[in-house]
């Protein structure tokens, strides 16, 4: 990929069709878990879950035609192809996993908008990093974006587990699960970028886009599988279950 070649999806088409099966297939389980939900609670975690992998799939879909494929001639003579249609996926699917979690560990409106803020900060500027064309300037801007990510990271590690302390064991234990998965996953991106053809390019294309997809799967409909399952969201309307002490008072 390092020549101008003819604009177009090569070889990497094939994890990005693999990708927009695997957000469909996510989306459509969701869908089928969550028909006829009538709590209200329920139902606003199953829209927001639902439309994670939606909008992935749509963006999935767009990168296998084509579309969101652009190419940066960087001053050093290199040419990077770059999927940006990822930003548009990411720009709102991470803040509706905050939203999801957030909700989850009962934060407070303000705490989760500071962190949906954060995230957009992260993503917008890591898109600045992947068009800029002179090789500094994308690793000043690779710098400020995953610098970003520390602190939300930071913060959700101790506001929403400080939330999340409150909450009955279920709750506690998918907050945990759900918590850790994002610390592993949301971290591990920018090391996809800068190792793949935005960063060093000590991957190609087509290990790049592998990778990305996997993180996606994993952050997007893994996510939304441990939380729709869990206790925390199914068990609610059934049987309040007396297993902590807060359980008792109702
Ligand atoms: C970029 C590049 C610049 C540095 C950083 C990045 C972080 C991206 C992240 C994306 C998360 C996406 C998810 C998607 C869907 O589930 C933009 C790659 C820090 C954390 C969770």
């Amino acid at each position: 990929m390092q020549a101008a070649g003819e604009l177009g999806v090569e070889g990497e088409g094939v994890w990005l069709a693999l990708g927009t099966v695997l957000m469909l297939l996510g989306m459509v389980y969701f869908i089928a878990q969550g028909w006829g939900v009538q709590d209200p609670r329920q139902k606003e975690f199953y829209i927001i879950t639902i439309l994670i992998p939606g909008i992935a799939a749509a963006s999935y879909l767009s990168m296998f035609f084509g579309f969101g494929l652009t190419e940066v001639p960087l001053t050093n003579g290199r040419v990077v192809d770059v999927y940006w249609a990822r930003y548009a996926d990411w720009l709102f699917t991470t803040p509706l996993l905050l939203l999801d979690i957030g909700l989850l560990a009962g934060a407070s409106n303000r705490d989760i908008g500071a962190l949906v803020g954060l995230d957009a900060f992260m993503i917008v500027t890591g898109l600045a990093a992947t068009l800029m064309k002179v090789p500094i300037a994308r690793y000043a801007f690779w710098t400020i974006s995953t610098i970003a990510m520390l602190f939300l990271l930071y913060f959700l590690f101790v506001v929403f587990s400080e939330a999340a302390s409150d909450l009955d064991e279920d709750s506690k234990s998918t907050f945990n699960v759900l918590r850790n998965l994002i610390l592993v996953t949301w971290a591990l991106y920018p090391i996809v970028w800068l190792v793949g053809t935005e960063g060093v390019a000590a991957v190609g294309l087509f290990t790049e886009t592998l990778l990305f997809m996997v993180l996606d799967v994993t952050a997007k409909v893994g996510f939304g599988f441990i939380l729709l399952r869990s206790r925390a969201i199914v068990g609610e309307e059934s049987a309040p279950t007396p297993s902590s002490e807060e359980a008792a008072a109702d």
